[in-house]
């Protein structure tokens, strides 16, 4: 049985009119194109192709929102870290990303990072944009499939020590299930936790 049986696309926003109602509780995916974060956000909603995965970076910069549950949702943010963003559409993209952290029903960040990179810059900046004094984050480190159990180790230490109190982080692998179980608990008590 599926964890999130109901689990289905609510609608993309291009604009900050286009927001859903500011009600119920929405936790951000994010992450580099390519860590990862479609297949995460497959595997933890236990739907295969909720979201889409793909090896080539998505063009459109696109809010994508996900109802798992009943007042429970998901936004998916675009991959960043490829070539600067065009201004024209930094423009639109901007003033998004500013609407989203305004949003009362926004109560977390799963920001999801490949194994083998590990947290970056870009990485850190949007825990930044996240506030971590206001709402939870925590990171899956991805495609751990990839390490053996010594290198999964150290790359979790590595994260938790780069990461410090401002956020949690476990390892994730959408291919063999490590840690599925576990970023569905971690989801679910964003979900609960009260902005501040
Ligand atoms: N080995 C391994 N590869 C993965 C895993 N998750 C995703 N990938 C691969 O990484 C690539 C990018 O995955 P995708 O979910 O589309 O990443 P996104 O761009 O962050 O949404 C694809 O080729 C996936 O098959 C995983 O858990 N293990
Ligand atoms: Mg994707």
């Amino acid at each position: 049985m599926s964890r999130f049986p109901k689990a289905n696309f609510i609608l993309s926003v291009a604009a900050p009119v286009q927001f859903p109602a500011d009600a119920g509780a929405e936790v951000a995916f994010a992450g580099r194109s390519n860590a990862g974060k479609s297949s995460a956000i497959n595997a933890i909603s236990g739907r295969k192709a909720l979201a889409r995965t793909s090896k080539t970076p998505g063009q459109t910069r696109l809010l994508n929102y996900f109802e798992l549950e009943a007042g429970h949702r998901i936004v998916d943010l675009p991959g960043y870290g490829y070539a600067d963003i065009r201004a024209d559409e930094r423009s639109k993209w901007v003033p998004l990303l500013d609407a989203l952290r305004e949003r009362e029903s926004l109560r977390g960040l799963l920001l999801v990072v490949d194994c083998r990179r590990g947290l970056r810059d870009e990485d850190l900046g949007l825990i930044e944009w996240a506030d971590p004094t206001r709402r939870r984050i925590h990171v899956l480190i991805a495609k751990a499939d990839k390490l053996n159990q010594a290198e999964r180790a150290a790359a979790l230490r590595e994260a938790q020590a780069t990461l410090g109190e401002v956020a949690t982080a476990q390892l994730f692998s959408a291919h063999s299930g490590l840690g599925v179980d576990e970023a569905r608990d971690r989801l679910d008590e964003l979900w609960a936790s009260a902005r501040s």
